[in-house]
């Protein structure tokens, strides 16, 4: 029987790709989200709605389960204020209910959907590894570089393997020049989605996101260790556009980076 996965944010853009994608490979699907799924629920899946930010449903759906992919949460820039229950408390209690497994159950793995925003004040062309130190673009970039840190403490602390996704551009495909460098295709993103869970152990591990992009700024990582190995290359669709102000374009969080910025001027 394959493995029994929960994919939190299954209602979202990835969630719904990813759902039928893993269900086709023969995994067991407890899909949630805060909003009803809106397409036919896949082979062997079912759907349990949660909000992330309430510790006792977070538990209750992970109970039993070999692997939590936890893309659930806000998705874009928002006040502090939108993001600290589904973004904070959210990934807070995905970890701590899996370090409290049910009796007779393994600690689950915990694949979590990071972000390019942990960085996306570097300027582009700055080429980094992931132990370059954080330079966040925003709120939503913050808790993600939260979850990271969650992560390694978990792992160091608790021994709950988890697998950070440093996550582009995750689109069918590229429609602006800074998609030259971030872009992560739809069938890479289930590459190293299968590669996070099926690698034989993977302790804390962050990989960048994105397809192997001519033009990528971001190299070192944990990809070798896990088995990541991507297949497309964005440099197909050039030239692409350059989209957005003077602030979008200089830096690799493009637009996140530009909003609510103060300095700007
Ligand atoms: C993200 O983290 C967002 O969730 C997504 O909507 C895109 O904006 C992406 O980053 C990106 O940087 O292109």
């Amino acid at each position: 029987m394959g493995k029994l996965l929960v994919l939190t944010g299954a209602s979202g853009t990835l969630g719904r790709f990813l759902a039928p994608a893993l269900a086709a490979q023969g995994y067991r699907l407890r899909l949630s989200d805060i909003v009803a799924f809106p397409d036919p629920l896949p082979e062997g899946a079912s759907f349990h709605p949660a909000d992330l930010a309430d510790a006792g449903a977070v538990a209750d759906l992970l109970a039993g389960c070999d692997a939590v992919l936890h893309f659930g949460g806000i998705s874009v820039e928002k006040p502090w204020a939108q993001i600290v229950g589904p973004n904070l408390l959210g990934v807070t209690h995905i970890f701590e209910a899996a370090r409290t497994p049910l009796p007779g159950h393994r600690m689950p793995r915990v694949i979590f959907a990071s972000s390019n925003h942990t960085i996306g004040f570097y300027e582009r062309g700055t080429v980094l590894s992931t132990d370059d130190p954080y330079r966040t673009d925003g709120y939503y970039g913050l808790s993600k570089a939260y979850g990271e840190l969650l992560g390694r403490m978990m792992f160091d602390k608790h021994g709950v393997e988890n697998v950070h996704l440093r996550i582009g551009s995750a689109l069918p495909a590229p429609t602006e020049a800074r998609h030259l460098a971030t872009w992560l295709s739809l069938a890479d993103l289930l590459r190293l989605v299968i590669a996070a869970l099926e690698a034989a152990q993977t302790g804390h591990a962050i990989v960048w996101g994105v397809s192997a992009n001519q033009g990528r700024w971001w190299q070192g990582d944990d990809a070798a260790r896990i088995g990541y190995v991507p297949q497309d290359d964005a440099a197909r669709f050039a030239p692409l556009p350059e989209r957005g102000d003077a602030l979008t374009r200089q830096y690799q969080g493009g637009s996140f980076a530009a909003q609510d910025n103060s300095r700007a001027g």
